[in-house]
């Protein structure tokens, strides 16, 4: 059974809980890194026995390890749960990747996403399409029901915020997102110290990957385009790891008259010869999670993701086509 949830029931929920595991999607982003530190700290604050779950093993996004509590989240397989227990899953658009048996063994699983393709997995369902990020929710939950937002959670919500809204510069970024912002400065978020740890803190194996997808860079479509790729080698020449490649399509989309930018890189810990992609749509005008879907991904409308196997020129020449009918 499946059953929608409010802000102010969820937040009645968080004060009533007797335990909970707190998780997110593989690949984490700085939106579900910061989703998952807040509510954790939020768990401590409340006296709430609980622990952070990330599936997967690869290591985390070091721009993101500067977030209390992530050094003790549990990866690899789900954690055993009880009748006891709540599962909170938090900008998750499927369970796809998630231990679907180990989430029925909970008491309840709570899905709380702003993706507009989220597959409704949870017991109960908190989905907001107009959130900017997943941390708004979390931020609309805390204030809803009076629940203490302290200075460490006011930067873990806003990391969120501002790593999904592109430094406040993507379409999502609404009044509300602003007036957030503000709230959480205003909370003790320490903003310059949030973009110095994300975005001038870069390992220098990130920017020699960053410089490998550049020499590689292809337009195609009249511009329209832009496409790169990473294999295995880059990463191991770059002495990069899967996590450094997160912003690295940044790089793509800035150009002028690219309306979709895409990234292909082949995964690492995945099946030799299987490929992650990222869609970024400039203005909006292209639905690249359409795109991501003819492969089984999905995401945002500007910004969708897809896994699939290769060889890499049939991908290539798949995108070129899939974009290229919709430019
Ligand atoms: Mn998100």
């Amino acid at each position: 059974m499946t059953g929608d949830i409010t802000h102010a029931e969820v937040a009645a929920r968080l004060r009533s809980e007797r335990q909970m595991v707190i998780m997110a999607h593989e690949n984490p982003d700085g939106d579900a890194l910061g989703c998952v530190v807040a509510l954790a700290l939020m768990a401590q604050n409340l006296g709430i026995p609980h622990c952070i779950y990330l599936p997967g093993r690869a290591p985390l996004p070091a721009e993101y390890t500067f977030l209390p509590g992530l050094d003790r989240a549990l990866r690899g397989p789900m954690p055993k749960m009880e009748a006891t227990t709540t599962a909170y899953v938090l900008d998750c658009a499927t369970a796809n990747r998630l231990d679907v048996e180990g989430l029925r063994c909970a008491g309840a699983c709570i899905n709380i996403d702003h993706h507009h393709d989220n597959t409704r997995f949870g017991t109960l369902n908190l989905l907001d399409f107009e959130a900017a990020s997943a941390t708004q929710i979390l931020f609309d939950i805390f204030m809803s029901g009076n629940l203490p937002i302290d200075a460490r959670i006011a930067t873990a919500l806003y990391v969120g915020l501002t790593t999904d809204t592109g430094r406040f510069q993507y379409s999502n970024t609404t009044p509300a997102a602003h007036r957030m912002a503000a709230r959480l400065q205003e909370m003790g978020a320490d903003v310059a110290a949030v973009a110095h740890e994300i975005y001038e803190s870069m390992a220098l194996s990130k920017v020699l990957l960053i410089r490998r997808a550049l020499e590689r860079m292809q337009l195609h479509l009249d511009g329209g385009l832009a496409v790169s790729w990473l294999t295995a080698e880059d990463f191991a020449e770059a002495g990069a790891d899967e996590s450094q490649t997160e912003g690295v399509i940044d790089s793509l989309r800035m150009i002028k008259g690219v309306r979709v930018a895409a990234l292909l890189r082949e995964r690492l810990n995945g099946a030799r010869g299987e490929y992650k992609g990222s869609l970024r749509s400039t203005d909006g005008s292209i639905d690249v999670s359409a795109v991501a879907h003819q492969r089984g991904g999905g995401g945002h409308l500007q910004a969708a993701g897809f896994t699939a196997a290769g060889p890499l020129e049939d991908l290539l020449e798949w995108l070129v086509r899939e974009v290229g009918t919709r430019l």
